[in-house]
């Protein structure tokens, strides 16, 4: 080869690693391009954080009329319970009143589950009214090891049974039993197909049609996440009889559209003393006027069944809304709350997730409750636990596994000061 050749040669080489990085420049933007929006059912799903609209929260200690709220007497007396009735009126429905017709009985017991570890008990529920019924199945596992009432996780499952298989045949991160006994904690389940089915065109088949069949046609009307939360407070009620249990100390956790359901059940039911929401998106603990991921749009048209028909009203006008999400939370306060979010899941906005807890934070100080968030997002498994309101930003996936439930248990033990 002579020198020309080879000048020639790398020069040609040169240009082969320009055009290639040119390429992979143009591929690179041109994908974080697609991943800035989506499309799903013919909406355009927003992923971009400089295109969420400029918002204003309702101010969530400011009453309808105008005045602020600077007491815990006047949350309690007067901004608490107009939050919640708006909450019920335009989203979730009023949740019926508790029956006197809620009956328990043990279907099974073995106090020698788990190799010994842990007392089982299978509960049937059984509500009645005007000759009808329904009978929702719980499961518990209380830890053998303990000198007084254990307090208790509960896990509204809005996956298979397997997940909550009382034999332990079938073992589930989604419900790590064994782990949770280990930490002297007790553990329930119940099963949200079994109080009406999670489809938009039979959800009516269960609690609704059997027991509440007024709510049905009502626009403010409970659906589906109502009636599971009524359910929530019906196993409540047969908390309140167990001696085995800390009445006192019972969390609620759920799950995606369980969390949204767990934060709804602990707001109007004061009984559950913590909140453990994994992934809960839109109408959950997300802001609902960031439009970031699922929009209320989208979720009332592909899940038409979970909250009232008032809400559909909002579908194209979020900042109509009298609340937002932060009043959510606000609700729960003082009990501690713990909201998780993971990076495969923009879907559920975890930012607006995470600032729905900031602007709750108000109601939080009134009670003079420590609360330790960040001044901003906190980096990916950094979890807040010493806190009465906390959070984690995990890697990976939409779902709820063990890294969720270690700190759960973490959060509770402080929280408990266990
Ligand atoms: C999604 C839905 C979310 C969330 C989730 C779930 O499809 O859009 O709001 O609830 O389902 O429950 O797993």
């Amino acid at each position: 080869m002579n020198k020309i050749q080879s000048i020639h040669k790398a020069h040609t080489k040169q240009l082969v690693k320009v055009i290639f990085l040119l390429y992979l420049f143009l591929f690179m933007s041109a994908k974080s391009k697609a991943q800035k929006t989506d499309k799903f059912m013919g909406e355009t799903v927003n992923y971009d954080e400089e295109a969420v609209p400029a918002y204003l929260l309702p101010d969530v200690l400011k009453t309808g009329n105008g005045k602020k709220i600077t007491s815990v007497k006047n949350w309690e007396a007067k901004r608490r319970p107009e939050i919640l009735s708006l909450f019920e009126e335009n989203i979730y429905g009023k949740i019926p009143p508790r029956l006197d017709s809620l009956k328990f009985m043990i279907s099974n017991i073995d106090s020698n589950a788990m190799n010994g570890k842990a007392l089982l008990k299978e509960i049937q529920i059984t509500v009645w009214r005007k000759g009808n019924f329904i009978s929702i199945p719980l499961v518990i596992f209380i830890p053998n090891h303990r000198n007084k009432p254990a307090p208790a996780f509960l896990l509204i499952n809005n996956r298979s049974k397997k997940n909550t298989d009382p034999t332990r045949v079938e073992k589930s991160t989604f419900w790590p039993a064994e782990m949770i006994i280990d930490s002297g904690y007790a553990i329930a389940a119940f099963h949200n197909a079994d109080i009406t089915p999670d489809r938009k065109d039979s959800y009516q088949q269960g609690l609704l049609e059997k027991i509440f069949p007024e709510e049905i046609h009502k626009p403010d009307g409970i659906k589906a996440i109502g009636a599971w939360a009524w359910a929530a407070s019906g196993v409540m009620d047969y908390f309140q009889t167990d001696n085995d249990l800390d009445f006192n100390k019972i969390a609620i956790v759920g799950h995606s559209r369980g969390g949204k359901t767990a934060l709804w059940a602990a707001a109007q039911d004061q009984r559950f003393a913590m909140v453990l929401s994994s992934c809960s998106g839109s109408t959950g603990a997300a802001l609902a006027r960031r439009r970031y991921g699922e929009t209320v749009s989208l979720i009332n048209r592909q899940f038409p069944h979970w909250f009232n028909d008032n809400y559909k009203k909002y579908n194209n006008q979020v900042d109509h809304l009298p609340v937002d999400q932060h009043m959510l939370i606000g609700l729960i306060a003082p009990r501690p709350v713990y909201v998780t979010n993971a990076t495969e899941d923009r879907w559920a906005d975890p930012r607006g997730s995470f600032l729905a807890l900031v602007n709750a934070k108000p109601v939080y100080d009134l009670y003079k409750k420590k609360t330790m968030l960040p001044a901003s997002f906190p980096d990916t498994n950094s979890p807040i636990i010493h806190s009465a309101i906390g959070y984690h930003f995990r890697d990976g996936k939409h779902d709820l596994n063990v890294y969720d439930w270690t700190n759960f248990i973490k959060f509770a033990n402080y929280n408990y000061k266990r």
